[in-house]
């Protein structure tokens, strides 16, 4: 029976912390669109922290494993990563073979704490196991470790490249982050060069997302200079992705292409149908301030502005209403923009943020819908600092609990502002359509002019 192979295989350590290992491996897969199956050759107890244990399981339990998949799924690709002992690479290797299926190793050396992930007298037998590849994906220190170059240079990597392919990997690929986030990519004498340069963002499980996601594009056919530049870009996304969700490094997230598209999209309807609930609403032209207004929203885990939607050239007050200038878009507003960004480092569920004037009525409005006013001075304000970023941080810090409202009460040349802030788009313009209408109860039922006190 004909069958398409649709699943990968990973052979790697677990980690409990979710970051690296078969856990990442895995993530990485299903972002690519496969079933995942996994052979796991130790146990690592660990945090983002570090490691405080590694059990490596018997070969036994590891043959069994790999039989129960290797059996069943047939899959398309295997990768390797943490093997630990020279025993667990002996049955990885033979079972590879006996089923035929193609492999990447990830010559998996040392945890980022230096502490080994493969035995000293290992060495040679992962040699062997590099010898059957498809590809090999050492970084700097593992290729130098396995070749005995000092890499310094591309000239260096070029030349370890060479000798790795010498032990009879098909292709060599040396990763980048410690060569100015550049890899280098060899098969058949080819060289490539794939351009990266130095990201921000944690990376504890990039390695084993870049070998995986590198698997995943050589089972969908890509040649190995389409899938090495496909895996940088899809690695570089986990970077940038990532978020502290312990005290230590942060692991990389692994963002399936469709569900984040899907997730900006929400976030524009989202934006796009708050403010069109300001423009219809007959009260709320009092909270546009002289600078103009702006609502915001982020997608999950947003690090930087082009992961925050808002109004092209802002919300204005024409003919009485509020009035949006420009489409709604991804990097529209830096102002509100960074108000989200700084609110999320404190809680990730604050993805929204509407700048409002500053009145008293307005703010007394707030305190009598019970929300959580804090302020800042800009008279505190260190040198150097973006004041949106600097007060709302400041802000959270001073305040005891989550902060609804951040207001200043302006500087020189500088509006005094109001700042709501909420879940979603939803959630700020409700309030701010309620706040609207109190401010406007207030003054007996008129809409509000200018000369709101
Ligand atoms: O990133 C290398 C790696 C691979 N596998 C496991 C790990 C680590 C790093 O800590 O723990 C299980």
């Amino acid at each position: 029976m004909w069958m398409k192979r649709s699943s990968l295989l990973t052979i790697a350590g677990s980690d409990s912390g979710g970051g690296a290992g078969v856990q990442a491996d895995l993530k990485t897969f299903a972002a690519h669109g496969f079933h995942g199956v996994s052979v796991i050759t130790a146990v690592t107890s660990q945090n983002t922290l570090g490691i405080q244990s590694i059990l490596p399981l018997d070969e036994e339990v590891v043959v069994d494993q790999l039989e129960s998949v290797c059996s069943d799924f047939k899959p398309s690709f295997a990768k390797t990563g943490m093997l630990y002992t020279s025993e667990t690479i002996e049955v990885v290797r033979d079972c590879l073979l006996k089923y035929d299926i193609p492999f990447v190793v990830d010559p998996v050396m040392r945890a980022e704490t230096g502490r080994r992930l493969l035995l000293k007298g290992a060495l040679s037998t992962l040699e062997s196991l590099i010898g059957s590849a498809s590809a090999v994906t050492p970084n700097k220190f593992e290729a130098e470790e396995l070749t005995g170059i000092t890499i310094e240079s591309i000239d260096d990597a070029r030349e370890a490249a060479l000798k790795l392919s010498e032990m009879g990997a098909d292709s060599v690929i040396i990763t980048g982050g410690h060569l100015d986030g550049r890899d280098l990519v060899l098969k058949d004498g080819v060289f490539e060069v794939v351009d990266g340069g130095l990201l921000e963002g944690g990376t504890h499980g990039a390695g084993c997302t870049y070998s995986a996601a590198l698997t995943a594009n050589l089972a969908l056919g890509s040649d190995i200079f389409r899938s090495a530049r496909m895996a940088k870009r899809f690695v570089s996304e986990a970077i940038r992705s990532s978020r502290r969700v312990g005290h230590g490094v942060a692991p990389v997230a692994q963002l399936d292409r469709a569900i984040r598209d899907a997730e900006r999209y929400t976030v524009l309807e989202s934006v796009s149908h708050a403010v069109r609930r300001l423009e219809e609403c007959e009260e709320c032209a009092v909270l546009i301030p002289e600078v103009g207004s702006n609502i915001a929203m982020a997608v999950s885990g947003a690090s930087r502005l082009g992961d925050v939607a808002g109004v092209e050239g802002r919300i204005i007050k024409l003919h009485g209403r509020a009035h949006a200038v420009g489409c709604i878009a991804f990097g529209a507003t830096s102002h509100v923009g960074r108000i989200v960004l700084a609110a999320m480092r404190f809680d990730q569920s604050l993805r929204s943020a509407m700048n409002i004037r500053h009145s008293p009525a307005i703010l007394d409005a707030c305190r009598r819908l019970n929300l959580h006013l804090e302020s800042f001075s800009r008279e505190d304000e260190p040198p150097g600092e973006q004041t949106m970023e600097w007060g709302t941080a400041h802000a959270f810090e001073k305040s005891r609990e989550k902060p609804d409202v951040i207001y200043d009460t302006g500087g020189v040349g500088k509006e005094a502002m109001i700042r709501l802030l909420g879940r979603d788009a939803h959630d700020v313009v409700d309030r701010a359509i309620t706040i609207a209408k109190i401010v406007g109860e207030s003054r007996g039922g008129g809409v509000l002019g200018e000369s709101d006190p």
